[in-house]
């Protein structure tokens, strides 16, 4: 008889993602999840967390009303709407699993493409997975514009990602929370993806499905959104610029600095806050240097 037993091993997973004006997608993209993240026999503790980025529509309302039939929803909310930059960190900062998943609450990455990341982080193959849209299901000018975009950021980070601009992400909470996030408007996908190779690792792509946005209208316009994006790509090809001459620092990355002796980190489990919905205040009072603190 062996000694030991082969304990199936399980993932534990923090959703993360913006929403604004998202009433006519959040309550099918939540109920989406949850039931996929409850029903993953690979998929362990879990819990979602939405930042309601100011909106004007029922989505505050609409969440409101998930959390009842979901404690495992977690709503950080913004008093005004300060873009999906914004949010996106805001709800990364309140993660605490060991892994997060980045998504858009507009139904337009089906969780289901999850499958195969559970299986590669089991495989300990990677630190950071993106999720490469193989076929975008959006207009012609949006697919030149990101692949344009991609290029150049590919050329100034010297990589070769297929889909440099996609939200769709696992990575491991500490590294994630780690990041100094500092896109406002819709680049965060891109900075997520560039502050990441900035710290050496490197992102193991996977192909993944994507799918029209499932009703209400995109919130941005294309050409304050093309221009947004090539000011803030040449910001990250500068700061490249800038690393290799050794004029701005290499921000180290989580796992490698050295604590001092009788420090420790926040105990795995501990949560200052009660989950459910935090406010902005909370948010905005949230130090940066929590965010690594919570590495675990
Ligand atoms: N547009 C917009 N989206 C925001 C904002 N804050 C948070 N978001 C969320 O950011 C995510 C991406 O926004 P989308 O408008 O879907 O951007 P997109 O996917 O490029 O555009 P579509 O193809 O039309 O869906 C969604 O989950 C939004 O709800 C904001 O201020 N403006
Ligand atoms: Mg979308």
């Amino acid at each position: 008889m062996p000694d030991t037993y082969d304990v199936p091993r399980t993932v534990e997973i923090s959703v993360a993602a913006p929403a604004y004006n998202e009433a006519a997608n959040i309550a099918a993209a939540v109920t989406e999840w949850g039931e996929y993240l409850a029903g993953h026999p690979a998929i362990g503790a879990w819990e979602i967390v939405i930042c309601n980025d100011g909106s004007t529509d029922a989505t505050g309302a609409i969440l409101a009303g998930l959390r009842e039939g979901c404690p495992e929803l977690v709503v950080v909310e913004f008093a005004r709407n300060r873009g999906a930059g914004a949010a996106v960190a805001a709800a990364i900062a309140h993660t605490r699993m060991e892994w997060v998943v980045l998504l858009d609450s507009d139904g337009q990455f089906p969780i289901s493409n999850l499958d195969a990341f559970v299986d590669r982080i089991l495989a300990d193959e990677a630190d950071a997975f993106s999720g490469a849209r193989i076929r975008k299901a959006d207009g012609l000018a949006y697919r030149w514009g990101s692949a344009a975009s991609g290029a150049v950021s590919n050329l100034t980070h010297r990589t070769r990602y297929r889909d440099f601009n996609s939200i769709f992400k696992v990575v491991r909470g500490p590294l994630l929370r780690a990041l100094h996030l500092e896109s406002g408007g819709m680049n965060c996908s891109t900075e997520i993806t560039a502050r990441v190779a900035e710290l050496g690792r490197t992102w193991v792509e996977i192909p993944i499905e994507h799918r029209e946005r499932g009703g209400g209208a995109r919130g941005w316009r294309f050409w304050r959104g093309a221009r947004d994006r090539a000011l803030f790509v040449g910001y990250l090809g500068y700061r490249q610029w800038l690393l290799r001459r050794g004029v701005l620092r290499v921000p180290e990355a989580p796992g490698t600095r050295s604590e001092a002796p009788g420090t420790r980190s926040e105990a795995p489990g501990t949560r200052s806050e009660a989950p459910g919905t935090r406010s902005e205040a909370a948010v905005a009072a949230e130090p940066a240097h929590r965010m690594t603190e919570r590495a675990r």
